[in-house]
């Protein structure tokens, strides 16, 4: 077992907590409503769930604006339940991941606060990266950086006597300002949080935005063109010790526990320096999801994701979706199925039945690829984007900063449907007092739970089967993959081992199956057993 440790194979499922289950009625989800539905996720066959954060937080980022890491914020519930929570997942055989957001804090953080009060000099403000303005009156920024969130990254305090002060760094939102990884505090604290959830049996932490916290402290303009570890704010070299420190921490468990980093790097070599022995365990594999539709690109993507994570001996991830992007079903109902960064083809042409088909089939070729799976709440649902939400309900500070030009990522956001019908179709109690902190579209009882888990054509029995299956064929634990060739360029075929084959059909022409027993199809066969257009087929052969 420690040659293959569990996080090598593993299906991990998100939990984006706001939007899972209600359990006390107040239109927010909430741990008791996950705690509640803890059984569903033992039946989907998840090995463990990652929790997008939890602490107390004023929400401006949807969590990623932590106040305070050592308190659940008390919408979700509290620390106690927090606990119970994970024990209780932990007898069901499902282990919990927490978030981890270095690059930044709440403005509302003890810490913010603090710095924003003793003004500057002061040894509060060196945890955050407070500046001086440029020109005569100190009022041009610092830098001229972009913001991951469209917009400029530094925002101007106000002197206790209201006279214009110091400008601080933010990456993100103006209430997200961001860490100064310089500062040896900064570093012991979030070793102490690391071991704070690690001892309350947290199984790993995701780390956000985990190329990002390191600062050229000099503050230079981004140059048009950087050689590796240049860039003022982006994969710089320092980041790797602080990993090192951290996986010290996850390996110092007798039950060590593990580091998933959300590296979002072009460069696939520099993204596996994140994943040495001494590091990262895992990383997500966005490279896969930012793929259109297309054998050609997904056979490359999965050979050069492969080719990148051998040297290093670290399992591959595989990700079709998150909480920041367009739902699979949607984007690849899209004639331009390729990823839609700034959601610019939100509201464009959609066919779901196609859209829906196809995410059938990527989930079936991802799951049987060598490696870990995410999956996102509602995907296994099949939930398409709700791109029609009312401007007036929208959440997202992506959409507000864009100043309304990125519809934002509330559309991958809206509450799951867990029965037909019902006040919030089961999202929370039925007499609740509150209404969805999103509101639901009328149709939505049509892809719920209730709807699907008899219906043997569904989604969710689709997944049910094929995570089932995924920890029964021994052949899709451990080993490579090998390519076969069935004689059409729009097929993505490989075998797993002697035994175990997946095929995929991209192209319209039916693609003809090697001999052996079909194990499950995404979809109908053809009526002499050949592989349609938009289908995945497992077999043994
Ligand atoms: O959301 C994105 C694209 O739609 C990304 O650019 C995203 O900002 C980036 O992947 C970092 O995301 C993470 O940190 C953000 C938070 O808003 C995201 O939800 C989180 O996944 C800031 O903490």
């Amino acid at each position: 077992a420690a040659a293959h440790p569990w996080w090598r194979h593993a299906v991990i499922y998100q939990i984006y907590p706001r939007s899972f289950a209600d359990g006390n009625g107040d239109g927010t989800g909430d741990l008791a409503g996950v705690r509640a539905r803890l059984p569903y996720l033992a039946e989907l066959g998840v090995d463990a769930v990652w929790f997008t954060p939890w602490y107390a937080s004023p929400l401006a980022d949807g969590g990623y604006d932590v106040a305070d890491y050592r308190a659940i914020d008390p919408q979700f519930g509290t620390l106690e339940e927090a606990e119970a929570l994970i024990a209780e997942a932990a007898a069901l055989g499902i282990r919990t991941v927490v978030d981890v957001v270095p690059n930044h804090v709440s403005s509302e953080h003890a810490w913010f606060r603090a710095a924003l009060a003793a003004g500057p000099g002061s040894p509060e403000r060196a945890r955050f990266w407070f500046h001086d303005g440029l020109g005569e009156h100190g009022d041009t920024m610092p830098t001229n950086w972009q913001s991951s969130f469209q917009g400029t990254t530094w925002t101007r305090t106000k002197n206790p006597d209201g006279t214009p002060g110091q400008w601080y760094l933010h990456l993100f939102t103006p209430e997200q300002p961001d860490l100064n990884w310089e500062s040896p505090e900064v570093r012991q604290e979030h070793l102490d949080v690391l071991r704070f959830w690690f001892d309350r049996g947290a199984a790993g932490v995701r780390i956000d935005s985990a190329a990002l916290p390191v600062k050229d402290r000099a503050l230079p303009e981004v140059p048009e063109m950087h050689g590796p570890g240049e860039h003022p704010h982006l994969d710089r070299d320092e980041l790797h010790e602080i990993y090192r420190s951290w996986r010290a921490v996850a390996d110092s468990y007798a039950d060590p526990r593990i580091l998933v980093g959300e590296v979002w790097l072009p460069d696939t070599e520099r993204f596996a320096k994140y994943l040495r022995p001494d590091e990262m365990h895992t990383a997500f594999n966005f490279d896969f999801m930012v793929r259109p539709w297309d054998a050609a690109a997904l056979r490359e993507s999965i050979t050069a994701t492969l080719a990148a994570h051998a040297p290093v001996d670290a399992p591959a991830t595989w990700v079709l979706s998150n909480h920041d992007v367009t739902r699979p079903v949607t984007r690849y109902g899209r004639e331009d199925s390729s990823f839609d960064f700034a959601r610019k083809r939100f509201g464009t042409p959609t066919d779901l039945a196609v859209g829906t088909r196809r995410a059938r089939a990527a989930a079936m070729l991802t799951a049987a690829l060598p490696g870990a799976l995410y999956v996102y709440q509602g995907d296994e649902l099949g939930l398409p984007e709700v791109e029609d939400l009312p401007l007036e309900v929208l959440q997202d500070p992506m959409h507000f900063r864009s100043h309304g030009v990125d519809p934002g990522r509330d559309g991958c956001r809206v509450p799951l449907p867990w029965t037909r019908g019902g006040a919030s179709f089961g999202f929370g109690p039925d007499a609740a007092p509150a209404e969805p902190w999103l509101p639901q579209p009328s149709w939505w009882g049509g892809c719920s739970v209730e709807a699907q888990e008899h219906d043997p054509a569904s989604m969710l029995t689709l997944y049910r089967t094929m995570l089932r299956l995924r920890r029964t064929v021994p052949e899709l634990a451990s080993g490579g993959l090998a390519w076969f060739a069935p004689g059409a360029d729009d097929v993505v075929a490989f075998r797993r081992g002697a035994g175990f084959a997946c095929v995929v059909n991209l192209g319209s022409t039916p693609a003809v199956l090697p001999d052996g027993e079909v194990l499950l199809a995404s979809g109908p066969l053809t009526p002499d057993g050949a592989v349609p257009q938009d289908t995945a087929v497992w077999l043994r052969s």
